[in-house]
């Protein structure tokens, strides 16, 4: 789903003054926009804020406080166009998306109404390290803003991006990177969403999505249906005693892509082996990793994708759909060639995917979520078609603030075509 448009005529009044590259400007050179400043040059003092309103820290820790920003995202945040669907939290998935390694309490921002402390808008950074082609960038991901339903069009979402910023700036961060369904200057890739139903049934019941006039309903179901086994030998959940291995191979499959973020050992444990409170991705029902070892025990792929439900806003009988997002995989299956936009490698890697994706698809079923959901990013056109996935109607814009790139290039297959 998508959040509304910024609609056409719109001349961008705050996104103007600040350090991003405007839509119509031709990137000529990479690098960070404003001239270098130091943590001493920004202000101490919270931006100032309308009367009736007060600055907030949420305590994320605080199991109150983190259920004011609970009820404020699953009240307000991004819903479909027509209103039947909306991201639905919870808050084992806030602790996975907030409290990950170097978090920063001051990070968490929100605004409540003086006189009754309600939450009425928030935004939230957490600390990334980018590569972008090959420079690394020390940086923060913005996620989480929100202002409530009724208090929309007054201004305070450039208000709250430069509160961020300044309390990011502090810590001597200057570049930022954020995504969006928002066309806002100016995007560095665009991807679209794709969505391999796994429940048709109850899909089409809650109109998430349509029966084709050509076809039945049995015709469909049969088309997407899964077995309940896996059929890729040697796969297992991930595991503790797999980090390190898995994180090297994870490495070297990302190396073919222009934009990354790069994990430390404890970034990947948190983002795959679930958040801090949990040990393993067995325990979460938000993070799922898996493995495939050979019978040498080596690893030789890797992939994930995390629960995010929908609450369907108003239905008589469904009130959630499950869905599954693919998140990160690594395979080495054409590490072996010298030269990887070499048709047998690009064959070798687009088998290896279609096996342990539709494996992941299966497993994402049988935890009960109705859809599958992945972006066209990473090398995932190689398998996209094959296992049935189809184009949704939202795209995921990414953006980098203070800091000029070139357009980023997808995986494999858009590499190749813009040799
Ligand atoms: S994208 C999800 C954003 N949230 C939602 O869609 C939730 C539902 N919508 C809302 O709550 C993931 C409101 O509509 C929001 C706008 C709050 C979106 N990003 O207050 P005004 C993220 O969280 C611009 C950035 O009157 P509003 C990423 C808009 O173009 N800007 O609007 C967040 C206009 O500026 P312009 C957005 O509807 C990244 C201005 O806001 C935007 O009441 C943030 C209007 O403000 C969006 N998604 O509230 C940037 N949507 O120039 C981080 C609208 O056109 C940058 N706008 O006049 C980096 C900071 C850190 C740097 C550190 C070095």
């Amino acid at each position: 789903i998508n959040a509304e448009p910024v609609r056409g005529t719109n001349d961008f009044k705050f996104w103007k003054t600040q350090p991003v590259t405007s839509l119509e400007e031709e990137v000529t050179e990479e690098g960070p926009i404003d001239k270098p400043k130091k943590p001493e040059d920004i202000s101490d003092k919270t931006l100032p804020m309308l009367a009736e309103f007060e600055w907030t820290t949420v305590d994320i820790e605080d199991n109150e406080q983190l259920e004011d920003v609970f009820v404020l995202l699953n009240e307000n945040y991004v819903e479909d166009r027509d209103s039947e669907f909306r991201f639905n939290y919870t808050k084992e998935f806030f602790k996975w998306a907030l409290k990950c390694p170097g978090w920063n309490k001051d990070w968490n921002v929100g605004v409540r109404v003086k006189n009754t402390g309600k939450l009425i808008a928030f935004i939230s950074a957490i600390p990334v390290t980018l590569r972008v082609r090959s420079n690394i960038i020390k940086s923060v991901e913005i996620n989480f803003l929100c202002v409530h339903k009724q208090l929309r069009a007054k201004r305070l979402a450039p208000v709250l991006i430069k509160e961020i910023t300044r309390r990011v700036n502090k810590t001597d961060i200057w570049q930022a990177l954020y995504t969006g369904g928002a066309i806002l200057p100016s995007p560095i890739a665009t991807c679209r969403y794709t969505h391999r139903p796994l429940n048709w049934n109850k899909l089409c019941d809650v109109g998430f999505t349509a029966l084709p006039s050509n076809s039945t309903n049995a015709e469909m179901v049969a088309k997407y249906t899964l077995p309940k086994v896996t059929a890729t030998p040697g796969l297992r959940v991930m595991e503790e005693k797999d980090i390190e291995e898995t994180l090297r191979l994870f490495n070297r499959y990302q190396e073919r892509f222009e934009l990354v973020q790069n994990f430390t050992k404890e970034e990947f444990h948190h983002w795959f082996l679930g958040g801090l409170d949990s040990t393993s991705s067995k325990d979460s029902n938000v993070i799922y990793s898996y493995v495939i070892e050979d019978k040498d025990g080596k690893i030789t792929d890797f992939f994930s994708f995390y629960s995010l439900p929908f609450s369907i806003l108003n239905h008589s009988v469904h009130k959630d759909l499950g869905i599954g997002y693919l998140f990160y995989y690594a395979s080495d299956a054409d590490f072996n060639y010298a030269e990887r936009y070499n048709e047998e490698a690009t064959s070798k890697l687009k088998k290896r995917l279609d096996l342990i994706i539709r494996d992941a698809c299966i497993l994402a079923n049988n935890s009960k979520m109705d859809v599958f959901n992945a972006l066209t990013s990473q090398d995932n056109a190689l398998f996209l078609d094959d296992l049935k996935f189809g184009s949704g109607d939202g795209f995921l814009n990414f953006y980098l603030f203070n800091y000029k790139a070139f357009p980023i290039h997808g995986g494999l297959l858009s590499n190749k075509s813009n040799d």
